[in-house]
């Protein structure tokens, strides 16, 4: 598996845990297709060095960042500074949803709270089927768990910009030394500390990239009557509405709108759909 690429050279991670430098045959570039993180490649070892024969077909494929073979987004919120953002977490879902990725959701900061302050958050989000854990990374609570989600994955991590992402994988891995807030505030450097695209290997098996804030990310692209499939439990309810495409707004007999008169339908979800559909409905305008 390609871990990185910088100038042609690529960190190829093989079956036996070893790490070499490789550069692609000549053919393999023809065909113009750009290597990947995470691409599968076949490796010719002869003579010593690494050359990349073959790039094996990718299963999926994310653009920002660029990494093959994603098979989830953890998604690291802060629940407290910066203050939890239910809008951003929705956008992250559904660009997760529109990627056919697992997303689960890791609340970060959680020494931050008092116990039991976003109880029903996380109830709402496990209600629709996501995957909720809470953590702190500095009091190394839900440490375990985090590691248990990434074991034989290829995961990314995301969320915005200091919600605690490198701070977590650090503490799950001692060894990596990723760059925080805290010591890139002391170089100066600006708060968007990591960079390049590395996915780094665990030694309980899988890999993960650490990325920047993904708080750039827009909805761009997805069809407005994609949007309410994206929040599962809104695409579920929508299957009984009277009119098929019905975008849940103010169509009669919606039974999206039944069931957030009802309170079974969590109003932030709700609010937080019609607010991304507005953004998809003004984007097409341009
Ligand atoms: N109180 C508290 N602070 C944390 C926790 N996790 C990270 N931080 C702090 O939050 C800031 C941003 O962390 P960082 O890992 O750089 O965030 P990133 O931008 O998501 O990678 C740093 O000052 C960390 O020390 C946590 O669980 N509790
Ligand atoms: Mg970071
Ligand atoms: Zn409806």
């Amino acid at each position: 598996m390609v871990l990185k690429g910088i100038g042609g050279f690529y960190t190829v991670y093989l079956e036996d845990g070893q790490k070499i430098t490789c550069t692609p045959r000549g053919r393999v570039k023809k065909a113009g297709m750009n290597l990947l993180a995470g691409d599968r490649v076949m490796v010719d070892r002869a003579g010593g060095g690494g050359t990349i024969e073959e790039i094996l077909p990718r299963r999926t494929e994310l653009y920002r960042p660029a990494i093959a073979n994603v098979d989830q987004v953890v998604i690291v919120m802060a629940l407290k500074k910066p203050d939890l953002n239910l809008f951003l977490l929705d956008r992250l879902l559904v660009l997760a949803e529109d990627q056919h990725l697992d997303a689960p959701i890791c609340l970060n900061k959680m020494d931050l709270v008092k116990p039991g302050d976003f109880r029903e958050v996380a109830e709402t989000y496990r209600g629709i089927g996501y995957r909720v854990l809470k953590s702190s990374a500095l009091l190394s609570r839900g440490i375990a768990e985090i590691r248990e989600l990434l074991r034989d994955k290829v995961s990314v991590v995301a969320g915005p910009s200091g919600a605690g992402k490198s701070t977590l994988l650090n503490r799950l891995f001692p060894d990596l030394q990723l760059k925080t807030a805290d010591i890139s505030s002391k170089l100066k450097r600006g708060r968007h500390t990591t960079r390049h695209v590395e996915l780094i290997p665990l030694d309980s098996g899988g890999v993960v990239a650490d990325t920047p804030g993904f708080d750039q990310l827009k909805v761009k692209g997805i069809p407005a009557a994609n949007l309410p499939f994206l929040f599962p439990e809104i695409g579920r309810l929508g299957e009984e509405c009277r009119f098929k495409g019905c975008l849940h707004r103010r169509e009669p007999g919606c039974r999206v709108r039944e069931a957030l008169a009802a309170g079974s339908l969590a109003v932030s979800r709700y609010d937080n759909y019609m607010g991304l559909l507005q953004e998809i409905e003004a984007e097409r305008s341009y």
